[in-house]
């Protein structure tokens, strides 16, 4: 039975079908899917403070409406991806748990702080580039739900890389101390940009099951280099220096050329030692503490309902 189950799910994948949350599939992929939603979910909820950061202080009305729409929506992508890891038969409760309580990964980018109002438009130019990078590909992925939620994801993401780059622009064609600005802004947003696509490929333990069963249609170095190769000439026409001395484009390849990551820094930030990862947990918690009222009200307004219907 089991055999003949796998048989339909390995048929679907070749054929390039999706699998929906009432198929079979094997617990692994669930397992994976699992982690790897839950974890995009609270990337996009953590995400939201690195950026909410600055929304009391953006320097006019149409920049403060700008980002408050973008920090709305990150906080609707991290809705999606929980309700999308829910249709595994997981509880939202239990991903909150272990955001919460600093089991779950998020990634690595919002541990770095926004000091500048440059960073707005790094962030938007070179966190949500290389985000949509990633997302493109991850909405042709096997698994219905996270696929399908990825294709609003990407169109909203297009529209804060947009405004990021926008926003840089203008800061590097501006007066000396605003293109300083945006300069010091892509000098400490730039490594760690280029590392949310995950270790290299020799070292990421997850991508070969990931591959197999189409989650992951390309490698994590393959998505790195089309980040760099596309942002490069952005950084160049804005009249600004990519921090890599090493970065070169090569004419046999057909692709940028770049210097070597600080690997121990990025596993040194997902094991929670980035210079922010404390205050991004410890805001979280105390948001998730300060909301219980909500979640409280909404429960006894449920059961108020629910009891009038009865009725
Ligand atoms: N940060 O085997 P690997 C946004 C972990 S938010 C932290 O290559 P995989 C936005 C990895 O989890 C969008 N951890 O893993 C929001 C694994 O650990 P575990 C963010 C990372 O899954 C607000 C270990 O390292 N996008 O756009 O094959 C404002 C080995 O890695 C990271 C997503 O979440 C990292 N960067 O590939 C603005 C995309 N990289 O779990 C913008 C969804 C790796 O085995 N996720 N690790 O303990 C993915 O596409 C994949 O999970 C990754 C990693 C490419 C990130």
């Amino acid at each position: 039975m089991e055999a003949n189950q796998e048989k339909i799910f390995e048929e679907k994948l070749a054929k390039g079908l999706k699998i929906e949350p009432k198929d079979w599939m094997p617990e692994n992929y669930k397992k994976q899917l699992i982690r790897m939603i839950s974890q995009h979910a609270h990337s996009e909820i953590v995400g939201m403070l690195p950026e909410g950061n600055w929304i009391t202080r953006a320097p006019s009305l149409r920049r403060k409406s700008i980002l408050l729409a973008k920090v709305q929506d990150e906080a609707g992508h991290g809705l999606y991806l929980y309700s999308a890891a829910e249709t595994l038969g997981i509880d939202r409760e239990e991903l909150l748990d272990q955001l919460l309580t600093g089991k779950a990964k998020y990634s690595s980018i919002f541990n770095y702080p926004s000091l500048n109002w440059a960073d707005i438009g790094a962030i938007g130019w070179l966190v949500d580039g290389a985000a949509i990078m990633n997302q493109t590909m991850l909405a042709r992925g096997s698994y219905g739900p996270y696929s399908r939620a990825m294709i609003r994801i990407c169109k909203e993401e297009s529209f804060h890389n947009r405004q990021g780059y926008e926003l840089i622009l203008s800061m590097a064609k501006g007066t000396k101390e605003q293109k300083e600005m945006a300069q010091d802004a892509l000098n400490r947003w730039w490594w760690p940009s280029i590392m949310m696509f995950g270790p290299p490929d020799d070292m990421s333990p997850n991508s070969a099951d990931l591959v197999k069963w189409r989650v992951k249609l390309e490698s994590n170095d393959e998505l790195r280099q089309r980040f760099i190769d596309r942002t490069v000439p952005q950084a160049e026409f804005a009249g600004l220096v990519v921090p890599d001395k090493d970065l070169k484009w090569n004419a046999e390849r057909g692709h940028y050329d770049y210097g070597k990551i600080n690997w121990d820094e990025f596993f040194s930030v997902i094991k929670g030692n980035g210079p922010c990862n404390i205050e991004r947990l410890n805001t979280r918690q105390k948001a998730h503490n300060d909301g219980a009222w909500v979640r409280e009200a909404a429960m006894a307004y449920a059961a108020k309902q629910r009891k009038t219907v009865a009725a």
